[in-house]
């Protein structure tokens, strides 16, 4: 018998979502990202995940991010692709303002210090609590391959 509960909460959390609706928001801290971070984009595509891609940065928009992330769970994304270079706060930032699960992808930049060793440790040195996954340098692909995975879960 359906718990009428959890019926009504299951419909409420389904309710005005479209069937396409985008299930991986694909983030990232600027345009000069996107070459690097088209790569997650077109891996999403060939699984046929439906996804958005955005381009905000924590430094720039803080406020744009926060949004973002406290919205996204409701708008049916299941997981966050974010890519920053430098120091790379975007995955951290949204990770601090949403229970998803939050990819991060370390990108090199005309100013990246040591090969992108910046962004790298911006991003996968978060403190315990606020879990960000951490992917290659400049690897999107696999970005997409985790989210792809936790959503066959
Ligand atoms: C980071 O700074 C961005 O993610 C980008 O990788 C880097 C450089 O940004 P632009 O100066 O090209 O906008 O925030």
């Amino acid at each position: 018998m359906t718990d009428p509960v959890t019926q009504t909460s299951v419909e409420a959390e389904f309710e005005g979502l479209e069937v396409d609706a985008p299930r991986v928001g694909i983030v990232m801290g600027s345009k000069s990202d996107m070459p690097a971070m088209e790569a997650a984009a077109e891996e999403l595509s060939k699984r046929g995940i439906h996804h958005e891609v955005r381009v905000m940065s924590a430094h720039r928009e803080p406020d744009t991010v926060a949004d973002y992330a406290k919205n996204a769970q409701l708008r049916g994304l299941r997981v966050i692709i974010a890519g920053a270079g430098l120091s790379a706060a975007l995955p951290g930032v949204v990770a601090a303002h949403s229970d998803l699960p939050v990819i991060g992808v370390p990108l090199t930049s005309s100013t990246s210090v040591a090969g992108g060793l910046d962004a790298l440790l911006s991003i996968s040195q978060m403190p315990p609590g606020v879990p960000v996954a951490c992917v290659g340098v400049d690897n999107a692909r696999n970005a997409a391959v985790l989210a792809s995975r936790i959503l066959s879960l």
